[in-house]
């Protein structure tokens, strides 16, 4: 009897125990419970202008919070091998902590983002920073919390130009048949059908390669790609027709958002701000009279190793075209039937919004 009171006792004592080893695990002592390492997904490499800016948000956020909050990016999209699209999702389960990731890639799961992907919709940066800045940016970031996303910042990988090794693209009937590598992000193969081409989805690492390899003739991207992935060692031709820009967007795991003191949400969000101005103005630089570089040296104390990239890819021997408006005009026709099925899905409404900030 003794002995079965005492192994009761035991059995007991060893439940607590196992129950304060849970519990300490669940709701660590307060100073220690932040993770050592939170995991940040960036889609490109580090020496990319998107890069660079991922890499200020972590020092940023680690110098704000007095180490406290270490984040560690993966660039390439590692922690996707590679799978570009499946950042919202990987964030929203908290796999992965945070992106500084491109609203493109986020697109097929919040729908709402293909309004910046609607071809030659936002046509000057003031235009872009009057819908993120306005009802637009503030019902993306809605839907993104209904998402479990929480939206900090807009940052930039700018407006999208079209390169090629085939021949100087300056109307529609040029991209006739043309093999153009796009984002897997299904508006970007409807656009280029619409003009003709013969668009294949590929994730940007398999990109690279297809490139090096001659696998497709051209592709899309802004010059703040262009420029570190030299892409005039594969392509001759580039086309600056800014016909849709792709933002940014720093964005972090609401569940775990929710679960932060208010002083580090605070310093989390004042480092994704600061460093998105960073990243921007790199993105920007040489391409907005002078204002980004003036931000970069004022602020940054940031010297461009290359302050005007339509020079620079002309020195590298490319041939740059800037469309005329009659041109332009033909393009925008050209892709019309793309709003028919698209801004249904993005929403009437937001659509209407975003031609209200604009118009600001
Ligand atoms: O895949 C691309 O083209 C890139 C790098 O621009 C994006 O991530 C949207």
């Amino acid at each position: 009897m003794m002995k079965g009171m005492k192994k009761t006792r035991q059995g007991a004592v060893s439940i607590l125990v196992l129950f304060g080893v849970l519990f300490g695990l669940v709701f660590p002592a307060a100073g220690a419970d932040f993770k050592k390492e939170y995991k940040m997904t960036v889609n490109v490499g580090p020496n990319f202008y998107w890069g660079i800016g991922a890499t200020k948000f972590a020092e940023l956020v680690k110098e704000k919070t007095d180490g406290r909050i270490n984040i560690k990016p993966y660039f390439g999209s590692a922690l996707l091998k590679g799978a570009q699209l499946k950042s919202p999702q990987m964030v929203a389960n908290g796999i992965i902590d945070c992106a500084y990731e491109s609203t493109i890639n986020a697109a097929p799961v919040i729908p709402e983002m293909n309004i910046f992907s609607l071809p030659f919709f936002i046509n000057t940066f003031e235009n872009l920073d009057q819908m993120e800045n306005g009802e637009t940016g503030k019902k993306i970031f809605e839907a993104m919390d209904q998402k479990g996303l929480v939206g900090l910042a807009w940052a930039e990988n700018g407006f999208r130009q079209v390169t090629n090794s085939v021949r100087e693209i300056k109307r529609p009937e040029d991209m006739k048949g043309m093999r153009l590598r796009v984002v897997g992000s299904p508006i970007f193969i409807d656009i280029f059908r619409q003009l003709g081409a013969d668009p294949v989805n590929m994730n940007w690492g398999d990109a690279q390669t297809a490139f090096q390899q001659g696998v497709v003739d051209g592709q899309e991207n802004p010059v703040g790609v262009l420029i570190p992935v030299q892409i005039w060692q594969y392509h001759q031709y580039a086309t600056l027709w800014n016909y849709l820009v792709d933002p940014l967007i720093v964005y972090w795991g609401k569940r775990e958002w929710d679960k932060f003191p208010a002083d580090i949400q605070k310093a989390i969000a004042e480092a994704a701000k600061e460093s998105a101005r960073f990243e921007k103005a790199l993105c920007r630089a040489g391409l907005d009279d002078g204002e980004s570089l003036r931000i970069l040296k004022e602020e940054f104390n940031y010297e461009m190793a290359v302050p005007d990239p339509i020079a620079y890819m002309e020195e590298k021997g490319m041939k740059v075209t800037q469309l005329s408006e009659e041109d332009r005009q033909a393009f925008e026709e050209a892709t019309r039937p793309v709003y028919d099925k698209w801004v249904p899905k993005i929403g009437k409404a937001l659509y209407e919004t975003a031609r209200a900030d604009m118009a600001e």
